[in-house]
């Protein structure tokens, strides 16, 4: 027996219910990525808003690459659990925000149509690094930006609003990358300049782009993971998503229109995000990356496991306390070091089950931000990283296939031009390579010559 809106009364009494009525709910947000990170994060804030008394923030979640999110969803009316781990402590929460999920490759008339409907003033993204389409200097790639991707279908959107006279949309990227509210509008001026002159304008007169910090750690739902869903619900949940209790999510406070009240359930509206989201890229996001490299190359599964291993432990606190931390002023009132002893204690929580294998991928993607902008800090006050480059080290064999054997091929969408790059250099050659002047990624940080 599937969960479904038809279940509702019939679940145990354990499970939170939201209190507001879906069905005369309209749809104000079009989500495009709908995974895991999406229903625990974004979706939880947008139910609870409605939950506090906001009306009209349904979500029609967009998969851009798949139909299985959809095949779990749609049967289940959009429902799902939110089940929050610590150790020995479990608590399920119904999420009721999402309406339905569309695929882009054969929903393409009904995506656009809800991103021109009057009602909808959100169009908000958790597509990864990789989903931006961005050339390795940052600008977008027309050859990563076509069909299949945000750019065509948001270009459609907003150019109906334009020709129906209406406002625009507020478009909300919460991937981890620096400035992703900046980068998304510079890409998406670029992307119109190619394609559809003259709406850019439009867009930079109407739409906002605000940048976003968000924060909780998700890992991939397993199959034993559903089984419990499962034995909770009495019925079973193909979309539930499993998570720590820790959220957070910092938000410029810049839209073109309306938005859900997020901040009266815990959202930070703030005039700049740029401090909590360095912090995040640079601590947490950065010893994750940490974390995984050195953690897979010891023998470990989970990120619970790496963090208690003495030989990778005191690198990942001196990455999180020594380098990353003294490489940004903090916002008034935001403590690094509490921030940094929070950290450590999520990394050790033994009821996530977050597999390093899960962080590896995409390395070549996430490594500016996470490790390369920290590098490119302390050279300026010439002052060296050791554990930011143990594990650039670490990554570097990662990609140059040395773990393949336990975990498969490199998941990356650089992979066999790194893979090539190894053929072609060896340890002492790679740094250049890939980081020197004319390495294949642009970085702030310019490799010391003993490297090359
Ligand atoms: C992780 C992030 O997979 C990864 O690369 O570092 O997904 C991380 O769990 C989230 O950013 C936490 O908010």
């Amino acid at each position: 027996m599937r969960l479904s809106e038809a279940r509702l009364a019939s679940l145990p009494a354990g499970i939170t219910q939201f209190g507001y009525d879906r069905s005369a709910q309209k749809i104000g947000i079009v989500h495009f990525g709908i995974g895991a990170f999406h229903r625990a994060h974004q979706a939880w804030y947008t139910d609870a808003a409605m939950n506090a008394g906001d009306r009209d923030w349904m979500i029609a979640g967009v998969s851009l690459r798949s139909g299985d999110v959809a095949a779990q969803m749609n049967p289940q009316d959009g429902l799902f659990t939110l089940t929050e781990r610590s150790a020995g402590m479990a608590s399920v929460r119904l999420i009721g925000s999402v309406r339905e999920v569309l695929v882009a490759a054969q929903d393409r008339a009904r995506v656009i149509a809800l991103l021109a409907e009057p009602a909808t003033q959100i169009a908000s993204f958790t597509i990864t690094e990789k989903g931006y389409g961005r050339a390795s200097d940052g600008s977008l790639d027309p050859a990563l930006a076509g069909t299949g991707t945000i750019y065509p279908l948001l270009a459609e959107g907003l150019r109906r609003r334009r020709e129906a006279g209406q406002g625009g949309l507020t478009l909300l990227s919460c991937d981890n990358l620096a400035n992703n509210g900046g980068q998304l509008a510079c890409l998406m001026e670029q992307y119109c300049d190619l394609y559809e002159p003259g709406l850019g304008k439009w867009i930079a007169a109407h739409c906002a782009f605000p940048s976003t910090m968000i924060d909780r750690i998700v890992p991939a739902t397993t199959l034993e993971d559903r089984a419990e869903a499962e034995a909770a619900l009495g019925a079973r949940d193909e979309a539930a998503v499993f998570t720590e209790p820790f959220n957070q999510w910092v938000i410029e406070d810049h839209f073109a229109g309306l938005r859900p009240r997020w901040e009266a359930v815990g959202a930070q509206l703030v005039t700049d995000v740029a401090p909590f989201e360095t912090a995040k890229l640079r601590m947490l996001n950065g010893a994750h990356s940490a974390l995984a490299y050195l953690g897979i190359e010891r023998g470990h599964t989970f990120v619970h496991q790496a963090i208690v291993d003495a030989e990778i432990r005191p690198v990942v606190e001196q990455l999180i306390r020594r380098e990353a931390a003294t490489s940004m002023t903090p916002a008034p009132g935001q403590s690094l070091e509490r921030y940094a002893d929070a950290l450590l204690a999520r990394f050790a929580n033994p009821a996530m089950q977050h597999r390093l294998i899960q962080i590896a991928m995409d390395g070549s993607q996430k490594i500016p931000q996470r490790w390369l902008e920290t590098l490119a800090h302390h050279q300026q006050e010439g002052r060296e990283c050791p554990a930011i480059m143990t594990s650039l080290r670490a990554w570097l064999r990662h990609v140059r296939g040395d773990n393949v054997a336990i975990h498969g091929p490199v998941d990356d969408p650089l992979a066999g031009v790194l893979k090539e790059a190894w053929d072609h250099t060896d340890e002492g050659g790679i740094f250049a390579a890939l980081f020197g002047p004319d390495g294949l990624i642009p970085s702030p940080w310019q490799p010391p010559t003993r490297y090359a």
